[in-house]
């Protein structure tokens, strides 16, 4: 998600590092006005009862959330004798949003509920090691001391060095530990993992992410930019406002979050038609909108064509801005178009450096929609063709499409759209109807990626450095196809799977010559911190189960798997190691953000000694170093409270808003500040960052990787047609979609929404909030009827890969042929025996969609199209 700062959306997390650097360049903020959090209204809650009493508490600190929700939250952590009593939120200031307005930064309800996740039984209380002779995900584990998981540690990495070199040591994404600085579990390239690993030769890296995993390269394809859109609070000015795919009630439900902001906007400007297009009446839908339009998951692009078909039939587009801006729409201009399109460096998909790629038939946008030239035999595109497939009646595409005509509408995409497997033209079909009907650079318009959230940063830094620079290894896996380096390192190269060129800045470039970027070693180990992503958020946990028990091998096979989590997670129990890790609440740390014309810092302070024999990362990660001959240089003699010391330094010399000592920016803990900026608006630009510097409609660099890129030949992902490489952001029937004839035996289709009882699988060890809404498959009435499903009746899900058990929520705010079992619930399986583990028999009883789903990766990003799945279900 958001290679960068905040763990607030990707977007905002980069504008936040734009709006840094601009601050560091010495651009002063107006108007900043930093207010001390006082515990006024604190106090006042302090005095509530607790069980008949009032709260009766020794000290009051500041602590935070860390995980990836796209906030930040401070929180309130009160103590009495070593024991945390409550969790309270902040409510201090004014709290209205505006210019030079401070908001509370009030925590949605799952950080309230810390103390449930602070003593919890799955905390691990001392180092694990698996018992010998068992496999991974048998969960058999000894305890042993801090020496001893020390000691092999060390011992281990020494021997994978001295045999295959640096190469072979892979940092797994987790972004568990998100919000932290010191104790930073996300990016990986920013952990103290990273600072260990490079001052020691480096380690493989990774692009992208699994939350951003398709928009990041795909979207650029047509508009050299994936991040860019209009300020959510730009949006009072906007008279439509359609929302593909972007349910914020539940992914950015913090009090100062995209959720609470374009409530503001509805308040502000009552007058604005605001749809959603989504396969389910989400929360947001259900709290803002005019509008549902329900529609079949991976099918947006069908409904962009149909709109445009009928747009442009209608000589209702502006012929002009689409000759100025866009190549690769009219037919009559193809060809020149084409040329103008062609990448001319590795900095580009796709170089041709022999010059003889070229299409021979017209594939202009103009020749799709009427059905000649390289699409002959395909028919008109018109509104009811996409009707179809979308299952949008044709006379609602054709209102909406006027709708995106009567200006300004904003166009917001959230990143369901792009996790399918032809999520990648999902997401720039999406990004086209918002330009090519004139939106782009308007007050009230916007481009049609994911909305931007504002905030006024305290250039503090959110990471300690790391040494890139040292980092002897010079390319890079996908965040999705790691596991292959796992199973057979040799097939990987750059137009297979993906691999990439990745310089000492972590810059990544891609091949010269088509097959010459490859890996040179299998990964043999891997740290996994803050991570749920091997046993669920990544997919197929059957095949993950199998591919994490392939014996160690010289070419194959992982050799070590060391966990530091505080909670024994389903990814726990497929590691060598598992060493226990600290919340929050029982480390000192800096975490910071902001929304709306609002920033904080926070410093936070331990409120509890570390539970059991948890330690924090940071001095883990320090005994590790000492054992490889390195503490002096990666401690550079500071503990971490130094290193948030130095944070503060390095603040104060950026021109931070902040008290003149350490001292007393610990004290007090929490800082606001304020502006009076403009909400942003994304410009349309001269010159894009495409290869012809204009909107292309014709992608010349997708155009060549579908005749360069092999997409099936190591065998691993089958030659079904099912995966392509589209030059136009066109609907295709991919794998496990709509048009997938496995559809006959599978007849539903599956998505996974994210959920507002947890983070991921963060919080899924919280009974009270699988209380508030119990994991459950959302299935239509319609459908629900014809299988004898009942509210509440217990249905197995099932697709070629697995089973899963839960129960069912039979609503009407599902899509009839649609069903969504939200995303990271607990893995839980009926056995873990070791003759069955990993067979796609074995029934998980968690209601876990990461069993069901599948790891091919999808055709350009080589990403997680986790949300195209066929399943059936049936009665348990
Ligand atoms: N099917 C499907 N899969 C998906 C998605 C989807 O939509 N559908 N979404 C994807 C997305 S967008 C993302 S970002 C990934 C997220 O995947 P992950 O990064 O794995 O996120 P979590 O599941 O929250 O797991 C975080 C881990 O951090 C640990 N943790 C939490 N708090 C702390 C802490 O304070 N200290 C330490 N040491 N550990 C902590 C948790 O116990 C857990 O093990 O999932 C992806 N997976
Ligand atoms: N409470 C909570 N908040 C979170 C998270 C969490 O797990 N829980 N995760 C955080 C993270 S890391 C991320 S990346 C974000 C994730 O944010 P998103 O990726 O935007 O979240 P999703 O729920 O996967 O998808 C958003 C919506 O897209 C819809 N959708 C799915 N497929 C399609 C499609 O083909 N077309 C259209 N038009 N709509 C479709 C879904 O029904 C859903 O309502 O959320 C963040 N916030
Ligand atoms: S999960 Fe809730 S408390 Fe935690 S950062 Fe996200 S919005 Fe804030
Ligand atoms: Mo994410």
């Amino acid at each position: 998600m958001e290679k960068t700062a905040s763990a607030t959306a990707r977007i905002s997390r980069r504008s936040f590092m734009a709006l840094s650097g601009l601050m560091g360049a010495g651009l002063a903020l107006t108007a900043c006005s930093p207010t001390e959090a006082k515990d006024s209204q604190g106090d006042e809650a302090a005095k509530l009862e607790l069980g008949g009493e009032p709260l009766d508490y020794d000290t009051m600190t500041w602590s935070g959330c860390h995980v990836n929700c796209g906030s930040r939250c401070p929180l309130k952590v009160y103590a009495k004798d070593g024991t945390v009593i409550r969790i309270s939120v902040d409510n201090e200031g004014e709290d209205e949003v505006g210019p030079n307005k401070i908001q509370q930064l009030r925590s949605c309800v799952r950080g309230r509920t810390n103390r449930q996740r602070i003593y919890n039984d799955t905390r691990i209380q001392t180092p694990l090691k698996r018992v010998e002779g068992t496999k991974r995900g048998e969960g058999k584990y000894e305890e042993i001391s801090w020496d001893e998981a020390i000691d092999l540690i060390a011992t281990t990495m020494k021997q994978i060095k001295e045999e295959y070199g640096n190469d072979a040591f892979y940092i797994q994404y987790g972004t568990g530990v998100l919000g932290g600085t010191v104790s930073k579990s996300w990016h990986p390239d920013q952990t103290v993992f990273a600072r260990l690993m490079n001052l020691w030769g480096g380690y493989l890296r990774q692009y992208a992410d699994y939350s951003t995993g398709q928009i990041t390269w795909d979207l650029p394809l047509l508009n050299g930019d994936a991040w860019s859109n209009n300020d959510v609070m730009n949006l009072v000015n906007s008279k439509n406002i359609i929302l593909f795919g972007n349910n914020p009630a539940n992914t950015r439900m913090s009090g100062s979050a995209m959720q609470y902001l374009i409530t503001q906007v509805r308040l502000e400007n009552p007058e604005a038609n605001i749809i959603v297009v989504d396969p389910h009446l989400s929360d947001t839908a259900v709290g803002i909108a005019n509008r549902w339009i329900p529609i079949r998951p991976g099918t947006d692009m069908a409904l962009v064509a149909g709109m445009i078909h009928y747009l442009f039939t209608e000589n209702k587009l502006d012929e002009k801005l689409i000759r100025d801006k866009f190549v690769g729409f009219f037919s009559d201009t193809f060809m020149e178009d084409v040329k103008l399109a062609e990448p001319k460096s590795t900095a580009f998909m796709g170089l041709d450096k022999s010059g003889t790629l070229m299409p021979d038939k017209d594939m202009s946008y103009e020749a799709y929609l009427k059905g000649t030239g390289a699409y002959e035999g395909t028919g008109e595109k018109t509104p009811e063709w996409a009707a179809a497939i979308t299952g949008i009646p044709a006379d609602t595409i054709r209102e909406l499409a006027d709708i995106f005509m009567d200006h300004p509408t904003a166009t917001i995409q959230g990143w369901g759209p792009q996790r399918h497997s032809n999520g990648g033209n999902n997401t720039r079909a999406i990004g086209l109807i918002a330009a090519i009907t004139g939106n782009v650079g308007l007050s009230g318009g916007g481009t049609g990626a994911r909305e931007a959230v504002g905030g006024v940063p305290y250039p503090v830094p959110t990471a300690i450095p790391c040494f890139p620079e040292k980092n002897t290894v010079d390319v890079c896996v996908s965040f999705f196809d790691w596991y292959q380096a796992i199973v057979d390192y040799q097939s990987m190269n750059d137009a297979t799977w993906g691999i990439r060129h990745i310089d000492e800045n972590g810059v990544t470039s891609y091949a010269e010559e088509p097959g010459t970027i490859k890996l040179k070693a299998p990964i043999k180990f891997i740290w996994n911190y803050g991570s749920n992503v091997m046993m669920g958020q990544h997919a197929d946990i059957n095949e993950m189960l199998n591919i994490c028990n392939l014996p160690d091998e010289k070419d194959s096979g992982v050799r070590m798997i060391v966990t530091v989590d505080p909670w024994l997670t389903p990814t726990a129990m497929i590691s060598d190691i598992i060493l226990p890790g600290t919340t929050p609440f029982e480390e000192d740390d800096i975490i910071s953000g902001g929304t709306g014309w609002t920033g904080f810092v926070c410093i936070e302070t331990a409120a509890i000694e570390p539970m059991f024999e948890a330690k924090p990362i940071y001095e883990i990660v320090t005994l590790i170093a000492d054992k490889l001959g390195l503490k002096d240089e990666f401690t550079e003699g500071k503990t971490q409270l130094d290193w948030l010391e130095w944070c503060y330094d390095q603040g104060m010399e950026a021109g931070a808003a902040l008290p003149a000592t350490f001292e007393e920016f610990r004290s007090t803990g929490l800082f606001k500040q304020t502006d009076d900026h403009e909400p942003s608006i994304a410009p349309m630009p001269d010159e894009l960052a495409t290869p012809s510097g204009k909107y292309e409609v014709f992608s010349k660099q997708a155009f060549n990787l579908s005749k360069q890129w092999d997409l099936t030949g190591d065998g691993f992902v089958p030659d079904d047609g099912l995966d392509q490489i589209t030059p136009l952001p066109i609907y295709y029937d991919s794998f496990e979609g709509y048009g997938d004839p496995l559809r006959k035996d599978y007849p539903f289709q599956l998505i996974g929404h994210h959920y507002k009882t947890r983070t991921h699988s963060s919080y899924g060890n919280v009974a009270w909030m699988s209380e508030v809404a119990p994991q459950q498959c959302w299935i239509s009435e319609q459908d629900a009827a014809n299988l004898g499903i009942e509210q509440d009746d217990v249905v197995i899900v099932s697709t070629v890969r697995g089973r899963s058990q839960m129960t069912a929520k039979v609503t009407n705010r599902m899509m009839p042929g649609v069903v969504s079992i939200p995303q990271g619930a607990w893995y839980d399986p009926e056995s873990r025996d070791a003759a069955t583990l990993g067979d796609p028999s074995v029934l998980d009883k968690g209601g876990c969609i990461s069993v069901l789903t599948s790891m091919r990766p999808t055709p350009i990003a080589k990403g997680n199209g986790v949300h195209s799945n066929l399943c059936k279900i049936e009665k348990a």
